[in-house]
């Protein structure tokens, strides 16, 4: 033990012996945990010492104890606010520049660009998928970050460094360093670095997938239970739809994750599917009990709120959570400022978010843990579209499948740095997410399709954000979702029950559910126009050429063609 703590204070003059390591028992204890550690990662963290020089080390061992003690020095030091009126519930208000991902801060390290992000456009526009870095690049930016950097005295109760913010990955030395931001997918390295960027390019490797994709099983009135997975963009309802509460009766929904689904081929050629993550980190403004009970459910103890508002009985409080304040109790705002019905500002920011344990979930499906995953049946792609793309379709086949994923498109949200209602692309809603180049991603997808025995999943494309003249849903969505799934169900079970359309099969009218949707027709939801579907091929066209060049697989460049002369006829 005296070895270790010389060992690190010989690395680190100026490092006095790890904190943890400092009173009697637990001196003892946090020495046996070190000589545990194996070396890489004793190495690892000896490193991290060296650069980042901080005034004490702690080796954790996830204990409830621990966790427990973390939450009160985080309350003593201001970072967290306890929530009295749930159990062991709390709130971060983070540093306002520190609210979202950064896109244009994420980077992949490569030897060669093109391993990372297609060729830049000849015109010099700027390149959607993704961001290089060059690995001398990589090291003087480390030198311009780390070195000291946890010497430094801390300027707020959220340390963040918004201009020097940077989330970098090295896909080959399968090495994740983020530097400045403390929110969400900047900084919970196991999420969006590790099990998205990191894992595509491993599951590229090995040939299977890791995806931005909510799981899900849905059972019929019958007792027939399939499973799903659906990659919508973010904040574009994945975890809405894993945990709803059907509104066709009969129908149950079990949800196995929210966020991210790693699929592989079993010895039947099954592709199945696990949950990588143990908790949600859920967007918070408009869950409640009518949109997502389960949610509801699920965050009323052990959980973090970050950026939502709150009440002075302790309460949480954000746009569209549909519960009455009761009077003589006040609100505060994201900013901990006092806050009324009707201010200009919203309570909770945007991109405010809970962050609970899965297994508090009341519709955990019994298979969520199983190592070896879940059957799909069915993947489906979506985004926000306001206007011209049907509330569902399906793929001619898995090709045309890759086309689809390839082809989304979705109204930016608060997830990102991206401001306004803007249409962007983003493809197979891993635009975030690339781990490698996207064109070679594509390929991946392909040759998925093409492997011996494999008994491939349909794929279906859905849109619940249809907005009509004055702006407002056509859809209901949520719950009413399971009139969706249950028109896919019966498409996996071979029912004939769908017409062809330029764009992919719909629903025959008689085939998808409306009972007891009073003003909404069968005709505002499968809008297939000649003239959208132009604009939108050349949009495409245009996307392509400029993002991927000569990357893109010309199987899709083949597929846009078809869908081209599709909408010609029509
Ligand atoms: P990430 O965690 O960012 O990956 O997002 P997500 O895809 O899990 O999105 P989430 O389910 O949290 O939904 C984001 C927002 O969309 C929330 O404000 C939801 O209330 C809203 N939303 C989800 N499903 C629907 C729907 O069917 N209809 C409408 N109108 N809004 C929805
Ligand atoms: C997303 O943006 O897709 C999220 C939230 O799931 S974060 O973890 O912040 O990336
Ligand atoms: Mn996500």
């Amino acid at each position: 033990m005296q070895k270790v703590i010389g060992r690190l204070g010989g690395c680190v003059p100026r490092v006095p012996p790890p904190a943890a390591f400092q009173r009697g028992g637990s001196r003892r204890k946090a020495g046996k945990r070190w000589g545990l550690c194996p070396p890489p990662a004793r190495q690892f963290v000896e490193e991290g010492v060296r650069l980042c020089r901080p005034r004490a080390l702690r080796l954790c061992d996830g204990s409830p104890a621990e966790g427990a003690a973390l939450l009160s020095q985080l309350q003593a030091e201001g970072v967290l606010h306890p929530l009295p009126k749930y159990d062991n519930c709390w709130l971060a208000r983070t540093d306002p520049r520190d609210v979202a991902r950064v896109e244009s801060r994420t980077v992949l390290v490569t030897e060669r660009e093109r391993d990372a992000i297609p060729p830049k456009p000849p015109g010099g526009g700027p390149q959607q998928l993704g961001n290089w870095m060059s690995p001398p690049a990589f090291e003087q930016a480390v030198q311009e970050r780390f070195p000291g950097c946890m010497e430094e005295p801390l300027v707020s109760q959220w340390p963040c460094d918004p201009a020097r913010t940077l989330v970098a990955h090295l896909p080959d030395q399968r090495r994740i360093v983020s530097f400045g931001s403390g929110y969400g997918g900047n900084s919970l390295l196991g999420k969006k670095c590790f099990a998205l960027r990191i894992a595509s390019r491993l599951a590229r490797d090995e040939g299977w997938l890791a995806e931005h994709m909510l799981i899900l099983g849905v059972t019929d009135p019958a007792g027939k239970k399939r499973y799903v997975a659906a990659a919508f963009p973010s904040a574009c309802g994945k975890t809405n739809l894993a945990m709803m509460t059907p509104a066709l009766p009969g129908w149950r929904v079990h949800c196995v994750g929210d966020d991210i689904a790693w699929m592989k081929f079993d010895a039947e050629g099954r592709l199945r599917a696990i949950n990588p993550e143990s908790g949600f980190f859920g967007v918070a403004p408009g869950t409640s009990m009518r949109t997502n009970p389960n949610a509801m459910l699920t965050v009323r103890a052990n959980t973090i709120f970050t950026n939502v508002g709150c009440t002075s009985d302790g309460g949480v409080y954000w746009e569209g959570i549909d519960q009455p304040v009761r009077p003589g109790t006040t609100l505060t705002s994201w900013l901990g400022q006092p806050w009324t019905p009707g201010d200009p500002q919203p309570c909770a920011h945007p991109n405010s978010r809970f962050c609970a344990p899965a297994n508090q979930c009341p519709i955990m499906d019994p298979a969520w843990e199983d190592p070896e995953g879940v059957p799909i049946d069915a993947i489906i792609f979506g985004g926000r579209r306001p206007e011209g793309v049907p509330l569902v379709y399906e793929a001619f086949n898995w090709r045309h499948g890759v086309f689809v994923g390839s082809a989304m498109r979705s109204e930016a949200t608060a997830a990102a740095e991206h401001t306004g209602r803007r249409l962007m692309h983003d493809p197979f809603a891993m635009r975030p997410f690339f781990g490698y180049n996207a064109g070679q991603y594509l390929a991946h997808w392909l040759a998925v399709g093409e492997r011996e025995g494999a008994r491939l999943p349909r794929i279906f494309h859905v849109n619940w954000f249809l907005r009509d003249g004055a702006g407002r849903f056509v859809w209901p969505g949520f719950g009413h979702n399971a009139r969706v799934l249950a028109w896919i169900c019966s498409r996996v079970a071979g029912e004939d029950n769908a017409k062809t359309t330029p764009v992919g099969l719909v629903p025959r009218e008689d085939a998808l559910d409306l009972d007891g949707l009073p003003g909404v027709s069968y005709a505002d939801l499968f809008p297939v126009s000649r003239p959208f579907w132009e604009k939108e091929a050349r949009e495409l066209r245009r996307y392509y050429e400029e993002n991927f060049g000569e990357d893109l697989p010309k199987e899709v460049m083949g597929e846009l063609s078809a869908l081209e002369e599709r909408v010609k006829k029509m």
